[in-house]
C-alpha cells in the first residue's frame, strides 16, 4: 500500500464545540480541510495498529465523499479494520453500540445532528472513544491544538470502497467491513425492552402511533424496529428515507421544526403516540394525543418508571442531568434515594459517570435521554422506553405525565432560542450578563430573591477534571432558575439560549400554559439581557 504524505497548513477555527466540529459544507469542501482535522485527531491516538475503527454518518450531503477520505486515512494510520454502515449510514447511538460490542478502538461520526443539511447546510465530524462515548474535553482540546500546528497528513493511495452492499473489502493493509447499520442496534434494543408486550399493543391495531424520522438517519432503524419487528402498521414511520438535504428541513425534533408530526398529533383522529428523532438519531420528542412531554419531564418519568422495563428492573444506580435541564428528575432521585448529578451541557460529561457505574439514566432538556446501554443519547431507545411503559401501564402519555405531576409536582420549564444571531451581538449580551451575574446574588428580581448568580463550572467526580464557563445561572431562593447559554453546535451565526424553570406543587395549577406560568421569569430574562431591544427582534425563534 502506498501512503502519500501531503503537505498542508493549519485552518483557523477547527475547534470542536458541544458535540464535534460543525461547519458549513462549503468550509468542509475546501481542499485539506477535512484531512487536516482527521490527521489532528489521529495524531492524538496511540496504539491504533491493527485495531478497529467504526465509521458512519447521518447521510447528509458530503457524507459519502468524507467517508472515502476517512477510510484512506484510517488505512494510512495503520488501523486493521474499519466497520462502516451500508451506504455510509450509522446513527450516533448505533456507532456507540457497535464500538462497544466489537471492542473497537473508537469511532468517527459524520453528522451535524439537528443542523440543516444539503450543499448550503452544515457538515460535522465527531470522535468517540473506546467506551462508545464522545471524546472528553482533554482529547478535543489536544485535537484542536494539533489543528493549529499541522504541517502534513497521511493518506493511503487506494481506490474508493463500494458502500452500497454488505461485504468485506481489502484496501491496502486495511479490511473494510460494510455492515448492516440496524442489526446490532436492534438486538441491543430487544435485550432491554419487552418486544412481545409492545408488539401485542401495536399489533392489535387499536393503539396507533406515528414516528417522524425527519428524512434523516432513523428512517431505516424505525422501519426495521417499529414496523418490521414490532408490527406497527405500515405508514407508522413518516419521512423515513434519509435524504442528503433532509428534504430541506431542520432535522430537529421540536415543536417548531417537527411541524408535520405536531400537526398530526394535534389534529382530528390523532394517533395515541407520536415521536420524532433528529438528523443523527440521538434526540427524541415524545407526544401524546394533543399532548407534549417536555424532555426534562420525560427524563423524570423514565426514571420514576424504570422498574416497568426489563432492562432496568434491578433499579437505578443514580441519574444525571445537564445543568439547564429541569430539576424534575432530582425529585424522582430523592424519592428513590439515589444520587442525581448535575453536569455541563453535552453528552461527553455523562461518560465517566456511566463508566463508573454511578448512574443508569441521564438526559438533557434538548430532547436527549439515554442510559448505560450505550454512551450517547438515544432517540429510538427513548421511544421504545415510552412504548414499553404505555404497554405495561395501559395508560396514555397524557395520563402518565399528569399522574407524575400529581405525585411529584410540576417543574414548569421553557427554553427560548434566539437563532441566527450576529455573533458579536450574542457575545456582547453574554459578556454583559457575565459581568453582572455574581453581583446579583442576594438581590431581588421581581418577586424572586437570587440565591446563586454564577458562571457554572463543573468538577468531574471521577477524574476531577474541571470545566469552566458552562452557562450563566440565576438560582432563586425557591429553586426557580434562569440560565443563559451560548450554543456550541452552530456553524456560522450564533444562537442564544434562555432557560426558565419554576416548581409548582399545587395540582390545581398544573394546567397552566408554561409560557403563562413562567411569564414573570421570561420578563426578567428579557430585561436583564436586553435581548429584544438589542436585536430588534419580536421574540425567540424557537420556544420549547
Ligand atoms: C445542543 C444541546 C445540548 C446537546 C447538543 C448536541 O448543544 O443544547 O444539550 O448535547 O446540542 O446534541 P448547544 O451547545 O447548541 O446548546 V446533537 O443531537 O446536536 O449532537
Ligand atoms: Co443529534
Amino acid at each position: 500500500m502506498k501512503i502519500d504524505t501531503v503537505t498542508t497548513t493549519p485552518f483557523p477555527g477547527q475547534k470542536p464545540g458541544t458535540s464535534g466540529l460543525r461547519k458549513k459544507v462549503s468550509v468542509f469542501q475546501q481542499p485539506h480541510y477535512l484531512e487536516n482535522f482527521v490527521q489532528a485527531l489521529f495524531d492524538t491516538l496511540q496504539g491504533t495498529r491493527g485495531k478497529t475503527l467504526v465509521i458512519g454518518g447521518d447521510g447528509r450531503y458530503y457524507n459519502r465523499e468524507a467517508i472515502q477520505t476517512l477510510i484512506k486515512m484510517a488505512a494510512a494510520k495503520g488501523f486493521g479494520t474499519v466497520l462502516v454502515g451500508r451506504d455510509g449510514l450509522l446513527s450516533t447511538p448505533a456507532v456507540s453500540c457497535i464500538i462497544r460490542k466489537y471492542q473497537a478502538y473508537g469511532g468517527i461520526i459524520l453528522s451535524a445532528s439537528h443542523n440543516q443539511g444539503g450543499p448550503d447546510g452544515d457538515f460535522g465530524i465527531k470522535y468517540n472513544i473506546a467506551n462508545g462515548g464522545p471524546a472528553p474535553e482533554k482529547v478535543t482540546g489536544l485535537i484542536y491544538q494539533n489543528t493549529q500546528e499541522i504541517s502534513r497528513y497521511l493518506i493511503a493511495d487506494i481506490p474508493d470502497t463500494p458502500l452500497e452492499d454488505i461485504g468485506e473489502f481489502q484496501a491496502g493493509g486495511l479490511t473494510v467491513k460494510v455492515i448492516d447499520p440496524v442489526e446490532d442496534y436492534a438486538q441491543l434494543m430487544e435485550s432491554l425492552f419487552d418486544f412481545d408486550l409492545i408488539a401485542d399493543m401495536l399489533g392489535e391495531g387499536v393503539f396507533t402511533m406515528c414516528f417522524d424520522a425527519m428524512n434523516a438517519v432513523t428512517g431505516p432503524y424505525a422501519h426495521a424496529i417499529l414496523e418490521d419487528r414490532l408490527g406497527a402498521m405500515p405508514g407508522t414511520v413518516i419521512n423515513g428515507t434519509p435524504l442528503p438535504d433532509f428534504g430541506g428541513g431542520h432535522p430537529d425534533p421540536n415543536l417548531t421544526y417537527a411541524k408535520e408530526l405536531v400537526d398530526i398529533m394535534n389534529g382530528v383522529n390523532a394517533p395515541d403516540f407520536g415521536a420524532a428523532s433528529d438528523g443523527d438519531g440521538d434526540r427524541n420528542m415524545i407526544l401524546g394525543k394533543h399532548f407534549f412531554v417536555t424532555p426534562s419531564d420525560s427524563l423524570a418519568i423514565l426514571a420514576a418508571n424504570a422498574h416497568h422495563i426489563p432492562g432496568y428492573r434491578d433499579g437505578l444506580a443514580g441519574v444525571a442531568r445537564s445543568m439547564p435541564t429541569s430539576q424534575a428528575v432530582d425529585r424522582v432521585a430523592a424519592r428513590l434515594g439515589i444520587e442525581c448529578y448535575e453536569t455541563p451541557t453535552g453528552w461527553k460529561f455523562f461518560g465517566n459517570l456511566l463508566d463508573a457505574g454511578m448512574i443508569t439514566l441521564c438526559g438533557e432538556e434538548s430532547f436527549g435521554n439515554g442510559s448505560n446501554h450505550v454512551r450517547e443519547k438515544d432517540g429510538l431507545w427513548a421511544v421504545l422506553f415510552w412504548l414499553n411503559l404505555i404497554a405495561a401501564r395501559h395508560q396514555s402519555v397524557e395520563h402518565i405525565t399528569r399522574e407524575h405531576w400529581q405525585a411529584y409536582g410540576r417543574n414548569f420549564y421553557s427554553r427560548h432560542d434566539y437563532e441566527g444571531m450576529d455573533g458579536a451581538i450574542a457575545q456582547e449580551i453574554m459578556d454583559d450578563l457575565r459581568g453582572k451575574i455574581t453581583s446579583l446574588t442576594g438581590k431581588s428580581l421581581g418577586r424572586y430573591r437570587v440565591a446563586i448568580g454564577d458562571d457554572f463550572s463543573y468538577t468531574d467526580p471521577v477524574d476531577h477534571s474541571r470545566s469552566e464557563g458552562q452557562g450563566l445561572r440565576l438560582v432563586f431562593d425557591d429553586g426557580a432558575r434562569i440560565i443563559f447559554r451560548l450554543s456550541g453546535t452552530g456553524s456560522d451565526s450564533a444562537t442564544l439560549r434562555f432557560y426558565m424553570e419554576k416548581y409548582e406543587s399545587d395540582p390545581a395549577r398544573h394546567n397552566q400554559d408554561p409560557q403563562v406560568a413562567l411569564a414573570d421569569m421570561i420578563k426578567i430574562a428579557n430585561e436583564l439581557s436586553g435581548i429584544l431591544t438589542r436585536t430588534g427582534r419580536g421574540g425567540p425563534t424557537v420556544i420549547t
